[in-house]
This record gives structure tokens, sequence and C-alpha cells, in this order.
């Protein structure tokens, strides 16, 4: 079996290298025999640690679920997952249940963008929508753990459930700066690569799931992986070394015709209008475009992420910011949902949005970020509510908006902020 012989090559190598290293060559054979160095034939170094660490971490995963087996797991995603979260999710899940694991992939928010309803439709993608309701009918005590992908924690409305439950960490495998100390029994946080499923695919290289054609599971999940890939890396142009090779792998795999489905949802009319708030409201300063979009459905909530996108590709600006007020169906719970978007190398989105709205209360920040993009979230408590007076509802938007905008222009007319290089 695949496992099996991945991990007796693991204990070649050690062999070799401890006991007999002029068998070396004969033993590592068949450990660096991977699809990417066959193709390449020569390997650079940097492409040569990056093996070594996937290699690594993989046998560590391979100790982790033969620890965990015949038992029931939660994979907790974002409130509001991408592809790249719900595809590196289900392949987990897939290369769990071959330990008789059973992991149930769930999320505390909503599917928001067309693309990703698509995505879980087409694919059959196995997430499930967890609202506080659905949490109440939940034994979350017949659960032995959680695994956090494509996030920490500190995205995720259902945290705080899981950890009152008092579930383990079992294992966190994530692309975004470090958000804090987490204890887990597996931990891969890798914020040089630029998608989960870059990493996910590496363990599939490495053989902890053997990809079957024959298998329309396998290729859907590798189909999901390839959008989830090109999605965090701007279609592939912000894509390094090993997230082309990455693809390169999936492509003996995927679906071309069924990711071409799946990027061809359209925008629906809500979408469009909020991306029209966003050009008309639009202030541009030192190539910063800022946009507040004000208020929006929690359905919608996906639009502000696409209207950065869309500020972006303006000429002369490098970074976009919007936001808005959303709302849950009831106006009785009110957040500031806001999206960065750069094309600017030096400019690190996770500091950007740390610097300008700082911690809360508690010390927690209100967002962070990975490379080229970033969110915030910032909870209206209190103040949340009470819109049926329009007046209200109106000064109410006009004082978070013009905070925002404090916050953010400081920044971005420094007199002598670090982060403004020019
Ligand atoms: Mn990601």
């Amino acid at each position: 079996m695949q496992l099996n012989s991945s991990l007796s090559q693991f204990e070649s190598l050690n062999l070799a290298n401890d006991s007999h290293p002029e068998d070396t060559d004969l033993d590592i054979e068949p450990l660096i025999r991977q699809p990417a160095n066959a193709i390449t034939g020569d390997v650079s170094v940097g492409q040569q640690r990056n093996h070594c660490l996937a290699h690594q971490k993989s046998e560590e995963l391979i100790q982790t679920l033969m620890g965990r087996r015949h038992e029931r797991h939660l994979i907790v995603l974002q409130d509001f997952p991408d592809p790249d979260a719900l595809s590196s999710a289900w392949t987990y899940q897939l290369i769990a249940q071959q330990y008789d694991i059973k992991c149930e992939i769930i999320y505390g928010g909503t599917l928001s963008h067309q693309e990703n309803i698509a995505l879980v439709k087409l694919t059959g993608l196995p997430a499930q929508r967890w609202t506080p309701p659905t949490l109440k009918t939940k034994d979350l005590s017949s659960y032995h753990g959680f695994v956090l992908i494509d996030n920490q924690g500190t995205t995720s409305q259902l945290l705080s459930a899981v950890v009152q439950a008092k579930l383990p960490l079992i294992a966190v495998i994530d692309h975004h700066s470090l958000q804090g100390e987490l204890k887990a029994e597996f931990t891969d946080i890798r914020p040089s690569v630029r998608a989960t499923a870059t990493i996910f695919t590496q363990y599939l290289q490495t053989g902890l799931l053997t990809l079957d054609n024959s298998n329309s599971q396998h290729i859907k999940c590798a189909t999901a992986l390839m959008h989830g890939l090109r999605s965090d890396t701007n279609r592939l142009m912000q894509a390094q070394e090993e997230d082309f090779m990455a693809a390169a792998y999936l492509s003996r795999f995927y679906d071309a015709q069924l990711l071409n489905a799946v990027l061809q949802a359209n925008r629906s009319k809500r979408v469009m209008d909020v991306i029209e708030r966003s050009l008309k409201n639009r202030i541009v300063q030192n190539n910063f475009s800022i946009a507040g979009v004000g208020y929006l459905r929690y359905d919608d909530r996906d639009a502000i992420p696409q209207a950065a996108d869309f500020l972006v590709t303006e000429e002369n600006v490098h970074t976009a910011v919007v936001y808005g007020i959303v709302h849950d169906e009831d106006d009785e719970l009110e957040v500031i949902i806001g999206s960065l978007r750069t094309s600017k190398l030096t400019l690190d989105p996770d500091e950007f949005i740390k610097e300008a709205f700082g911690q809360d209360s508690s010390g927690r920040f209100f967002g962070g970020g990975r490379t080229s993009a970033g969110g915030f979230e910032i909870p209206m408590g209190f103040l949340s509510g009470g819109n049926e007076n329009s007046a209200y509802a109106r000064m109410k938007w006009e004082v978070y908006d013009s905070q925002i905008k404090q916050k953010l222009l400081r920044l971005v007319n420094p007199k002598d902020n670090p982060i403004q290089s020019e």
C-alpha cells in the first residue's frame, strides 16, 4: 500500500544517513523519484528544501492520523470559506478517511461568492453550514477533535464552540501569517506558500493519497484544488515555483471542463450594485483606492472582495480597500467588513491591516492577511441595529466611514511611516 511504502522510504532514508552513507544513492532513489524531479531533471536548492519540508510534514501528519484512527473530527473553516479552504479541507477529509477517521467540513457564515457556490454544487464538495441554531442541535462531545485548514481560528465564529466543548486541536494547516500561539498535535503553517492547496498537493505528491484517474471523486477534488490554487494566486500570476509545480501535478487529474463551468458562474445583480457603489464612492490618493459601500446583506458579503479586486485594476492604483456594514436578515447583528487587494510587492497586507486598525480590548487584531490580499472585521456591538430610522442609519454609516478613512489615510499619507515606501 502506498502509505506503508512511503513510510518505509523515510525509514530507509534515515538508515542510509545514519549507518550506510555509501548506500545513499540506492536507498534515497525511491524517495526522490517525485513527479517534479522526474520532469525537470535538475532541481534548485530552494525546491529541494521545499521537498524535504513537504516529506517531513507528510510523515508527521501520517503519525498524527495513525494515532487518531477510527475517530470523528470536525474541519473548521473560516466563516466565508474560499476555494482554497474548501478544496484543501476536502483533500484532508479524503486523506484521513484512509485511517478510518470521519471528518465533517463545517463553516459558520455563508458561501457568498458565486464561484464558491458553483464549486460546491458542481463537485458535490461535502461542506456543511453550521449556523448558531444548527450548533445547538449538535452534540459536540461525539467528536474527538477538530482541525483548522486555511485559517487559524481567528476568522471562524465556530471556534469558541469547539473550544468550549474541550475538543483538542489535532491539526492546523495554513498559509496565513501566524495569528498567535496555537497548541496542535500537528502544525504546518507556511506563510511563504501562496495557497493551502499547494501544501495539500505536495502531501498528495508524497503519497498521502494516491489520486486515481478512474475515481470521479478524485477528479473533482483535483479540480477543486486547481481552482483553489488559481484563485489564491490571482490566476497563477502571483504563483511561485512550488505553486506551478503543484498545478503541473494536478493537471494530470483535473477536469478542465468542470473548472471552466465553475469559473463561468455569473455575478448577481446585487453584487454588481455593490461594485458600482465602490466605483462611485472611491477616493484615490497616493496610488491607494479607498471605497466605502454602505450597508449590504450578509449573503452579499463577498461583493466586497470582488469590488476590491476590480478597483485595484485601475491605472496608477496599486492597492484597493473596500468596506461596508454587513447585516444579518433581521438587522440584529452588524459588522464592518473590509477587503484589501494590492499589486505592490513591498506592501504586506497583514502588517498594513494590523497597523491601520489595531486590536480590540482583548488584544485580538481585527484582521490580517496573506500575500497580496487581506481582510478585516470590526464588530459594531451596541451600535448594531436601529436602522429603521433612515436618518440614524445614514449618520451611523457616515461616522464609521469617516473613522475608517481616517485610520487608512494615516498610513496612505504618512509623514514618516515605514509602511509607505514612496
Ligand atoms: Mn488560502
